[in-house]
Order: structure tokens, then sequence, then C-alpha cells
């Protein structure tokens, strides 16, 4: 398939799952909004559709709270999407005294993206006044998300902030929370998993895991969604590295969109929450030893163990002095066992519980490449973002536009297809911004 027809193939998909308004990331398994699925979306859309890209954003913070805080979901309920399950009625958000009563939404959030893809987007129009206006009324909604962030999610006033359930980072079934679902007991809800009526058992968490996912919402019903109580009682409380890259980068773009759009009360408190953040991020996060990221638990004073692709997320935020990029950039190419696995593994695929189909387990996934591939530009290491976008698009290309995809080069080539779901909106979305891309 030549690139013309592989656009072409990417707008459609975006086109095809679109909605009122919004984008669902793919059909059958996720048929609503979600959060950082959003921010991808929106960047693809932005290559050939404006309005739509900035539709999207709008229809998200539409269902912000009234304490600044984005839930991760948005159930717009129809006739037809009746299936996922955990649902608005599980979550009962309306027991939080903040939750935004005119949606049906999620109690959790996902990671804040919103301040880099408002400033890609405006990239995309400078020369629009709607586009300008349309900065300017998310501005204050992206900066209340942020100042929700640090005042409710960070209470030792670090600079970085907490994930309060393993869905929050984005990174599901990541094999870093195992330690921590070992660390204490769950009852074995009786439900029925939809996810696994549409995609392989083997591709998704098991059975027992989504216990622990259940059980901490549960816990934090009893607790209204009070921050304070989930801080002082809830057994998972993770400074995650992807999160708080988001975060970081976030804040830069504010603070740059801050200073142009006349916000200099905002750049300021922005510019001091920043510069905490980096700080705290390269003290805490970074492990000298492996020259790599790592998730921290509050819970246990330490890290989580295992290494997995959110450790490179810093790379996307500019995060990571020069020497330490360069130490990362040795566990990069570690993770594909020199060229046999494609970039970029979700888990170390030297971990004994690497696992190369489930979910983010081991699979790699076309959003923390596209991550991995701005951090490295903006660091000059081009050459290695070349590779890494080479292996994207062959991946894509020879096996369609999937959720996730088989590490192992040899092993994919002889199945053909990828793993999740298929038709996958933020693969699209980020195809078309890395075949639109210079690089
Ligand atoms: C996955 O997560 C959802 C729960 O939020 C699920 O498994 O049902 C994750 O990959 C997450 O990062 C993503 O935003 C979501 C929708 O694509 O799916």
């Amino acid at each position: 398939m030549d690139n013309i027809l592989f656009l072409k193939c990417a707008r459609q998909i975006l086109l095809a799952n679109r909605k009122k308004g919004y984008t669902i990331p793919g059909a059958g398994i996720y048929p609503f909004q979600w959060k950082w699925d959003s921010g991808f979306i929106a960047l693809g859309l932005s290559h050939f559709d404006l309005r739509k890209a900035m539709k999207e954003m709008e229809t998200l913070f539409h269902a912000q709270w009234s304490n600044g805080f984005v839930p991760h979901i948005v159930f717009h309920y129809s006739a037809e999407n009746k299936n996922y399950f955990p649902d608005a009625a599980f979550y009962h958000s309306s027991l939080s005294e903040n939750a935004n009563l005119n949606y049906e939404t999620t109690t959790l959030t996902q990671p804040p993206v919103e301040g880099w893809v408002l400033e890609r987007i405006l990239s995309k129009g400078r020369h629009l006044p709607e586009v300008h206006d349309f900065v300017k009324r998310l501005f204050p909604k992206v900066m209340a998300q942020h100042e929700y962030l640090y005042e409710n999610r960070d209470p030792f006033h670090e600079g970085l902030v907490y994930i309060q359930h393993n869905w929050e980072s984005g990174t599901d079934n990541s094999p870093v929370w195992d330690e921590i679902w070992s660390s204490f007991k769950v009852p074995e809800y009786e439900f029925s998993r939809k996810d696994t009526q549409v995609v392989k058992e083997e591709q998704r968490p098991a059975k027992w895991e989504y216990d622990y996912y259940l059980y901490l919402i549960d816990l934090f019903k009893k607790w209204r969604y009070s921050d304070v109580l989930i801080a002082e009682g809830s057994p998972f409380l993770v400074q995650d590295p992807l999160f708080n890259s988001m975060l970081v980068a976030s804040n830069k773009s504010l603070i740059r969109l801050g200073e142009q759009f006349g916000f200099s009360q905002d750049v300021k408190r922005l510019e001091r929450w920043n510069m905490k953040s980096v700080s705290a991020f390269n003290e805490k996060l970074f492990d000298k030893d492996a020259g790599m990221y790592r998730h921290f638990d509050l819970r246990s004073g330490k890290w989580l163990d295992g290494l997995t692709s959110s450790g490179f997320a810093p790379l996307f935020a500019g995060i990571p002095s020069q020497q330490q990029m360069k130490r990362m950039l040795f566990v990069l190419e570690r993770f594909s066992r020199d060229g046999k696995y494609f970039f970029t593994p979700s888990f170390d695929p030297e971990n004994d519980r690497f696992e190369s189909q489930r979910y983010w387990r081991g699979p790699v996934w076309v959003n923390m490449n596209w991550l991995i591939i701005e951090g490295l530009k903006t660091y000059g290491e081009n050459a290695l973002a070349r590779k890494i976008k080479e292996d994207t698009i062959q991946m894509v290309r020879e096996q369609g536009f999937f959720e996730y995809f088989e590490p192992d080069k040899e092993k994919s080539r002889k199945q053909q297809f990828g793993y999740g779901g298929k038709q996958f909106s933020w693969t699209a979305a980020l195809i078309i911004d890395l075949l639109n891309d210079k690089l």
C-alpha cells in the first residue's frame, strides 16, 4: 500500500469512529469518549479537519467537574452502546460532591495530555481567529485540571502527582502493578466481561486483575471519592512516570500559550509547579543503575519492580539531562533485542513477566512509540527516532490499524495481524501525524 492510500485509510478510520462531537477509540470494545485517546485523536484530526479536532477537545471538557478534574471516560450513551463494563452505574459518580451532573462519567482520570495537544492544534491553525478563540476558551479549563492535580494529588507537595488507580495510568495491566495487587486480598466479583467478547482472552487482563480494579472503585465509593480519604487509606498510590511526563509537557505548552495569550498570572503558577516537578522527577524517579525512569509506590516508599515503556515518556517532556538521555538510549536499544523486536515493547522483554500479546504486559503501542519519537527529536537523536518511526509505520502497514502489536518481528510476520481492537483510532491518528512528519 503506498503512502497516499495508507493515509486515506487512516483518515477513514477516524471518520468512521466519529460520533457527535467526539471519536470512540474503537468500535465494539471502546464505545465512548476516552480522555487521552481524544488528545491523540485531535492531533490526527488537526492534519485534515481543524474544526473536528477542536470539537473533540471541547466535548471532553464539557464533562469536566467543578474542581477541575477531567474524567477518563465520558459515557455518551445511546441505544447501541451499552456493551461496556464497568459502566456509569458501577462508578456512580454523583457520590462525589464535585461530579458534573450533566454527564455520566467515570471517577478516574488519565494522563493530562491536553496542554500540549492545544499547542499542536494552534500550530496547525495559527492564522485562524477561530483557533485563537478556541485556545483562549480551553486554556482556563486545562489550567483548572493542572490546579486540581497539584492541589489534590500531591499530598507531600513534592511536585509529583499520584495516580489512584491503574486505569489512570493508561497502561492498565502493566506488570508493575503486580506487586501492589499481591499486597492485599479482594473479593471475587461476579460480572460478565464485555471486553473478552470482542478481543481474545489471552490479549486482555485476567479476571483476577479486574477484581482488583473493581475493588478499588468500590473502596473509593465508600469514601464518596474524597481525594483526602483516598490518599490516606487506599493501597494504590503511585507516582507514574508517564502521567507526570504528560503533566510536565503540558505545563510547558501552557506556559508558552499563556505568554502568547496574556494569561500571565497562570504562567507564574505554572512555572513554579513545573520547576519543582522536573527536579523531583529527576531526583526521585530516575534509577541511576538502570539508566531509566521508574514508578514510585507511595505506600511502600519504593520503586515498583520492572521497567516499562512509560519510563521513556520523560523524553517527550524534555525532563532528562543529556547524560540521562544517553543512558536511556541503551535501555531503549535493549528493549528491541538488537533489532529482533519492534520498538518499543511496553514491558522489559528480559523480565520473566513479559508477555508478548497481553495488552500492556509486552506488546508495542503506537502512542508510546509516537511519544518516544517526538522526545528523541527534541534531543536531536534523529537517527534512532527515524528507526522507531520506520518500525511503527512498517508494523501498522503490515498488520493493520490495530490497538497493539506483537513485538517479536519473526512471530509477527507469521501471524499477519495485530492484537486487541481493530480500526483503532489513536493508531490511525498518530500514523497520520507520522506520515506528515518530515523526519
Ligand atoms: C484501555 O483502558 C480501558 C479502561 O480505561 C479498558 O481497558 O477498558 C487503555 O489502553 C487506555 O490507555 C485507553 O485509553 C483505553 C481506550 O483506548 O483502553
